[in-house]
């Protein structure tokens, strides 16, 4: 007989906007993708059509916007956390919700040398977003905070040799090269007990997403690199020491390579080792280097 071992359903992609007017005059705007997933004693509703236990996906959408409403969405991790721990304040036989929130960049627009009151522009692709579990069991709310597809390249300052060479190895070994990747960061808190904790600790969310992309861009820039997987580690190293509350740092680097172009076939032209100038760059493969490093 078959067994249905894992079940959990809700909603996804669920578009949010909020606008907060300031006393000063000024505004300050958030938007958000939100996604909800609840888990619990649903299995009826999977085996016996039972949807009396089926709190529909809209009625998880609707409470998207009222949440929003009803509670500070900044920072966003006290908005995950407040709209996960609805669900399991709410209904006795959901066990665990999880909401996913991804802020889209709306930075202040400088005009005439001043920081605009209600005037914003998209400065970056990268994304963060915040995912929030409330359990019942555990009676928490844990938190992982994170940066998506931040693109950073150097132009040198990053070499890659001493590695391991056998009968298939053709890579050349190199002193100088052009190192870019798309920086995926994420940082789990130690969990909390409550969502009034996570709302104590809104402007430890900030500064903590303010020194992971600093520490990010500025280990990057400075560091002569001997390989991105010593350079995340070092990532990490400092995002523990600086932020007593984060247990977990993790990242997810692809390697995306700019090959050099031979173009002696063109008049004898130079273009390789200390002559190279122009470069392709590669779309697939990529390397992919991951690593967590715990407290
Ligand atoms: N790490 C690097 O930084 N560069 C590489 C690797 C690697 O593991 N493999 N090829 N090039």
């Amino acid at each position: 007989m078959p067994t249905l071992t894992r079940g959990r359903y809700g909603k996804d992609n669920v578009r949010v906007y909020k606008v907060h007017r300031n006393a000063d005059g000024t505004q300050t705007v958030a938007e958000f993708t939100v996604s909800v997933m609840l888990e619990g004693d649903i299995s009826t509703s999977y085996t016996a059509a039972d949807n009396s236990i089926v709190v529909p996906t809209d009625t998880m959408k609707q409470t998207c916007f009222i949440i929003a409403k009803q509670h500070n969405v900044l920072p966003s991790e006290l908005y995950a956390a407040s709209l996960a721990q609805h669900f399991i304040d709410t209904y006795p036989h959901i066990h665990v919700a999880t909401t996913n929130v991804i802020q889209h960049r709306w930075t202040r627009m400088t005009v005439d040398g001043k920081p605009h009151p209600h005037s914003f522009h998209r400065d970056g692709a990268d994304l963060k977003i915040v995912e929030a579990v409330a359990s019942r069991e555990a009676a928490s709310v844990s938190i992982k905070s994170s940066i998506k597809d931040l693109l950073v390249l150097k132009s040198t300052g990053s070499a890659f040799h001493g590695f391991h060479t056998d009968e298939f190895t053709i890579l050349k070994p190199t002193w100088d090269r052009i190192l870019s990747t798309s920086v995926d960061a994420a940082w789990r808190w130690t969990p909390f007990k409550t969502v009034a904790e996570v709302e104590a600790n809104a402007a430890v969310f900030d500064r903590a997403y303010e020194a992971v992309r600093e520490i990010t861009m500025a280990t990057f820039a400075k560091e002569e690199s001997p390989s991105v997987q010593n350079t995340m580690y070092k990532m990490c190293e400092q995002i523990l020491e600086r932020e007593a509350g984060v247990k977990a740092v993790e990242y997810q680097l692809p390697n995306k390579h700019y090959f050099e172009k031979d173009l002696s076939w063109h008049k004898g032209t130079k273009n390789t080792g200390a002559d190279a100038e122009v470069y392709e760059p590669q779309t697939d493969p990529n390397g992919l280097i991951q690593c967590t490093v715990e407290r």
